[in-house]
């Protein structure tokens, strides 16, 4: 229970307009296809209306960008890096209110798209212009070039962000961009063509085109498109690898994932409920590399897990612009019904269901934090992705079952192990198939350090010096 109650952060600072078109050579211009709303899944009131690009529009924009490509791809990096680090303190200037609507739009709770989303979001951009006149020196070879124009499709889940990782490196570069947008969460990516605006960042540089499935389609299957980046379902990216194989574009895949948070009988408890919290209910659960099973060591499973509730019954599900919500909107009815078939799914398969005491509003797309214990490792709740804020907990008697266990998935993505032995990480984490393995802590995610998965997770690095190589030919 609150003893106070601050506040909800106002929507006032954010000025959102009635209907956006799609920004290609640094205009805003009607989109071809029909216009498509975007909702709050707070309260599912529409947001605005924004252009729909088809195939046409889609050519512009990659033309405008082969155009902008002839200038920027060979303007000296310093010069690039003028930019980067321009939008970069637009972004924190902005950051407040570019929260705001990454939290109306999106779901997520406002502690997180202030906290976590906007601050990460200028640091890639600080990050990449470092890189811009230093790509010499980044082991690629003497004379490293951009490829050309770069077609990027992101998700929902952290709409800016991931527009963030893909953009930034790939300008540093001297690589034109055509981003595509998710259908339900547009409006950051638009409030971040104004930036570019602001920016003067040459016109075509960064095109944004909003639509749904097929407008990525088409921007990946353009032949002007010389590297794609994706990152969504496993499903689509399976899609987009079969149409960009024998065109000899580049590609690189960020996937789904199903990463297993182990917590050792020597790990401090109070962390690693944290940490296990933290791990799974961080942005509903719309994280990739969210920590959706946890294994458990057997001897501690019941003390573990009675610490484990006793947290989760704290935890605010409501208001994403309430600063004390931890838990915001699930962000789309289509989310939602997936996330309550996978735990139905659960359910009739045996396991065992547990859902503190919470009221969820009336309107919206909510799902209350869900624990299932129980859970073997064929259950459909221990092998897909639910991302939703759902948690499987599974057991382990030794290290070795532990690594087992946790590498049982066709996903690789991440993992997070906890234990005081220091030893201990080291063999876990060589044996861990996991792009990332974090030690007691979970969900760290820094410009410097790569990221991306193994196995049907995807392939290619994001972030750090890694994260060039996707964007440069050597
Ligand atoms: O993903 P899609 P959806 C997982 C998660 C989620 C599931 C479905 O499990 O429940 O995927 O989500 C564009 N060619 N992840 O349906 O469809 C689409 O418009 C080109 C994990 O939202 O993959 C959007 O911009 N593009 C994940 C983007 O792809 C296409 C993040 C992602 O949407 C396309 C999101 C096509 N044929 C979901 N079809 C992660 N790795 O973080 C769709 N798109």
């Amino acid at each position: 229970r609150l003893e106070y109650a601050p506040a909800p952060e106002s929507r006032d600072v954010v000025d959102i307009k009635p209907s956006y078109g799609l920004f290609i050579g640094g205009e805003f211009t009607e989109g071809g296809g029909p216009a498509f709303k975007t909702v709050n899944p707070a309260d599912e009131q529409p947001l605005a209306e924004v252009a729909r690009a088809d195939e046409a529009d889609v050519d512009r924009a990659v033309q405008a960008a082969r155009k902008a490509f002839g200038t920027w791809g060979t303007m000296p990096g310093r010069e690039r890096a003028k930019y980067l680090y321009r939008i970069a303190r637009i972004i924190q200037e902005r950051a407040r209110e570019l929260a705001v609507l990454e939290s109306l739009d999106n779901g997520k709770p406002i502690r997180e798209s202030r906290d976590v989303d906007l601050p990460l979001v200028a640091a890639h951009f600080f990050y990449y212009a470092g890189w811009a006149d230093k790509l010499r020196y980044a082991g690629f070879g003497p004379d490293p070039r951009p490829l050309g124009v770069a077609g990027q499709v992101i998700p929902w889940n952290f709409p800016l962000l991931m527009l963030a990782w893909k953009v930034a490196p790939a300008l540093a570069c001297g690589n034109t961009v055509v981003l595509k947008p998710a259908e339900t969460t547009p409006l950051t990516a638009l409030a971040f063509a104004e930036i570019c605006v602001q920016a003067e960042l040459p016109p075509g540089v960064v095109n944004i085109v909003t639509g749904a499935g097929d407008t990525g389609a088409a921007v990946v299957a353009h032949p002007d498109v010389n590297k794609v980046a994706f990152t969504g379902s496993t499903e689509v990216g399976k899609q987009i690898a079969r149409a960009v194989a024998g065109t000899g574009k580049r590609l690189t895949l960020e996937l789904g994932g199903k990463a297993a948070n182990i917590v050792f009988e020597d790990a401090p408890l109070d962390q690693a409920v944290e940490g296990v919290v933290n791990g799974i209910f961080f942005n509903q659960g719309h994280v990739c590399c969210a920590g959706s099973r946890l294994l458990v060591q057997e001897s501690i499973e019941e003390e573990f897990l009675d610490a484990l509730k006793r947290r989760l019954a704290t935890l605010r599900v409501g208001d994403p612009l309430d600063k004390n919500t931890d838990i915001g909107a699930i962000n789309s009815a289509a989310q939602l019904d997936k996330i309550r078939s996978l735990a139905e799914a659960g359910e009739r398969e045996g396991a065992v269901r547990w859902s503190p005491p919470c009221s969820l509003p009336d309107r919206g797309f909510w799902f209350p934090p869900t624990v299932f214990t129980g859970v073997a490792q064929s259950h459909r709740i221990a092998r897909e992705e639910i991302f939703g804020p759902v948690l499987s907990v599974l057991t382990f008697r030794t290290p070795a079952e532990a690594v087992e266990k946790a590498n049982n998935t066709p996903y690789g993505l991440s993992a997070g192990v906890w234990t005081e032995k220091g030893s201990r990480i080291l063999w876990m984490a060589d044996r861990l198939r996991a792009g990332v393995v974090w030690a007691n802590t979970f969900n760290r995610f820094d410009p410097t350090s790569p990221f991306g998965g193994y196995k049907e997770s995807g392939y290619g690095r994001e972030g750090g010096r890694h994260g060039l190589e996707a964007y440069l030919d050597v």
